[in-house]
């Protein structure tokens, strides 16, 4: 008998993972949990059935998310991470010895507690001293903080559910003020691919440029997540993600990544004119 994880990515595509067996299924009060092994891409885990995240290629999304910024901002202290509750970027983030606080703001508590007994690859380093665990709604969350946050990270779900506020005017302002005069967002900013996926895509861009002065998108390729092109947002009150980045910097701290390098910061930022030209259409 073979079990398969199957998502549909449109009315017309369907995504499928063989699941060699499931690890854990619970409904908490946002959402189902799941979690499955796999051969292919070891053990991932899904929230109302969707991908967020397979221990195979979950390094590409968090050291995207993560290094980019860290690399283009200087005197980083403080970091919001808004969602994440897996951890992953945290992970990344704890590597970098000048980050004094990262505040984690995660809704769904159960999140978190699944993937710190299932998931040691991504949530391993939540209990870093640095590292402040605080379960509500990142909407809410951020409208209370001033100029507070060098950096903050919007590793969220896609714009349905939980995760709609944090694709509104509204959460991307409010992150602004929350942000220090230099400061900036970095977001995931869904795939240009799928035109379902494109529209939500195009409307947050369209918010953020809105909302900051210095707006960029840059991409990556993930296998599991729909069409496996994927992009992030970087918006940014000063400092621009290419001009403004220093390959010194990076060669300098000698992390050893398995998808960012030099070359890759600079290129993510080289778009197809498909995607060029959604994000002009706005
Ligand atoms: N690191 C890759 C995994 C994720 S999960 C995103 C997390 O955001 C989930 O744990 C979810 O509970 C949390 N979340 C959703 N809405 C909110 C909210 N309003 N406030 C705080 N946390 C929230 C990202 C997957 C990207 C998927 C791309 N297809």
């Amino acid at each position: 008998m073979e079990l398969w994880f199957t998502e549909k990515h449109t009315d017309n595509v369907n995504f499928s993972i063989k699941v060699d067996r499931q690890v854990y299924s619970g409904q908490s009060e946002f959402q189902r949990i799941d979690i499955f092994d796999s051969l292919e891409f070891g053990r991932f885990l899904t929230l109302d059935g969707y991908m967020m995240l397979t221990e195979k290629d979950e390094f590409i999304y968090h050291e995207m998310i993560v290094h980019v910024p860290m690399n283009v901002l200087p005197h980083v202290k403080k970091v919001l991470v808004i969602g994440g509750g897996d951890g992953g970027a945290v992970r990344e983030l704890v590597r970098y010895p000048e980050i004094e606080r990262i505040d984690l703001v995660e809704i769904d508590e159960q999140v978190v507690e699944v993937c710190k007994k299932y998931l040691p690859q991504t949530a391993g380093k939540l209990d870093d001293p640095r590292v402040s665990v605080h379960y509500a709604d990142g909407l809410k969350f951020v409208r209370s903080r001033k100029e507070e946050y060098d950096l903050i990270i919007v590793d969220s779900t896609d714009p349905f559910g939980p995760g709609e506020g944090l694709f509104t005017r509204e959460f991307y302002g409010n992150c602004f003020k929350a942000l220090t005069e230099t400061g900036a967002m970095v977001n995931q900013h869904e795939s240009p691919f799928y035109p379902v996926d494109a529209v939500a895509m195009q409307r947050a861009h369209k918010r953020i440029i809105d909302s900051f002065p210095i707006s960029r998108v840059y991409q990556a390729h993930i296998p599991t997540y729909p069409s496996g092109h994927w992009l992030f947002g970087f918006a940014s009150k000063k400092y621009h993600p290419v001009e403004d980045y220093h390959a010194a910097g990076w060669s300098a701290r000698g992390f050893r990544t398995k998808y960012y390098n030099d070359k890759i910061h600079v290129g993510a930022f080289a778009l197809p004119n498909y995607v060029k030209e959604l994000l002009e259409e706005m």
